[in-house]
């Protein structure tokens, strides 16, 4: 053996660390840092369900049996807002219930192998590797799409019920405008449009309220089938009534581009609405009000539209955002 081959021999046994040893001795090295890192973990623990606290303090008046989704002014009844929202007020809940099912395994095994996997003070190097296991990875895969697939056909159901004309509609058109809506009421005869809100009116607002004075006003009868069929003078908006829970975005064109809106208002009472698409600058006034009335109280406010001169069909007029006068007697009347 010469004398280099020798020294290379000495020098590799020297220097034969095993991958394994290596790795190990990262281990070592980095649990040490483990005990800090742990300690801020706990930390973290107490804080977060504060913040939990904090965040849900919010939503005092919200119905853990409802998943916390709005429910209507409570002074005009106990009956389902629309006869949508107990379908929706379903959906939501339930997928929350699978959801947290889910989740809660999850978490626990996950916990579970923290705890019971975790390194032990004389272990070495890594554990024993785990690939190409083809029942979990057949049950992480088959899980996860049957729950796509199953919250896709239940939505898919609840939308196809919610969007299925109803039979004998009282029909009203809805304009949405740069920055508020009209609303036609087609078999009357008559219509109510609504003007920018001014500034000053968002001052007087009171704060726990959305409502400011001279917003436009839909009115609807109670336990009467309607059918919304919605326009834009202009860009897309989108209609929101709140409580109703239920959106829909209002295109600008003609008929093929009406979108319609079905359902019966059950509950009698002030509905707060709004825009719920950026349409511009003044997208945040673009509010408005439902009012579901009983028949008496809907035939006079009819009558009381036809008393200012708001007659005609509203999808024919210039009505547009700016106009006065002429154009719009509501102009004059709504926020002068
Ligand atoms: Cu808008």
């Amino acid at each position: 053996m010469s004398k280099t081959t020798d020294v290379l021999t000495r020098f590799r046994q020297e220097t034969a660390l095993s991958r394994n040893r290596l790795i190990g001795l990262r281990f070592e090295i980095e649990g040490s840092i483990v005990p800090q890192k742990r300690s801020l973990k706990w930390a973290a623990i107490p804080a977060a369900a504060s913040l939990i606290l904090f965040l849900t303090g919010c939503s005092e008046a919200g119905d853990p049996a409802r998943g916390y989704l709005p429910n209507g002014p409570t002074a005009g009844g106990t009956e389902p807002v629309t006869n949508h929202t107990n379908d929706i007020v379903g959906l939501w809940t339930t997928s929350w219930i699978v959801l947290l099912v889910v989740g809660v395994i999850s978490w626990g095994l996950l916990g579970y192998a923290a705890i019971a996997y975790r390194r032990r003070k004389n272990d070495e190097g890594l554990p024993v590797q785990l690939r190409y296991n083809m029942p979990i990875e057949t049950l992480f895969t088959v899980v996860p799409l049957i729950l796509v697939v199953g919250f896709f056909a239940y939505t898919a159901k609840s939308m196809a019920s919610i969007e299925q004309p109803i039979a004998g509609s009282h029909k009203i058109a809805v304009i949405a405008k740069q920055w508020s809506w009209d609303f036609g009421y087609e078999a009357e005869g008559v219509y109510d449009s609504g003007v920018q809100l001014a500034d000053s009116a968002f001052k007087n607002a009171s704060s726990n309220s959305m409502h400011v004075d001279g917003e436009p006003v839909l009115y609807l009868v109670q336990n009467q089938p309607v059918e919304l069929d919605m326009r834009s003078r202009d860009v897309i908006h989108s209609f929101w009534v709140v409580d109703f829970l239920y959106k829909k975005d209002v295109f600008p064109g003609g008929t093929a581009e009406t979108n319609h809106i079905y359902f019966t208002p059950q509950r009698l009472g002030t509905y707060e609405g709004k825009c719920a698409e950026l349409c511009g600058e003044y997208h945040s006034a673009m509010l408005f009000q439902v009012k579901v009335v009983t028949q008496s109280e809907y035939d006079a406010h009819i009558a009381e539209l036809r008393a200012k001169g708001f007659v005609g069909d509203i999808l024919n007029t210039t009505n547009d955002r700016n106009a006065s006068g002429d154009n719009n007697p509501a102009a004059s009347q709504t926020n002068g």
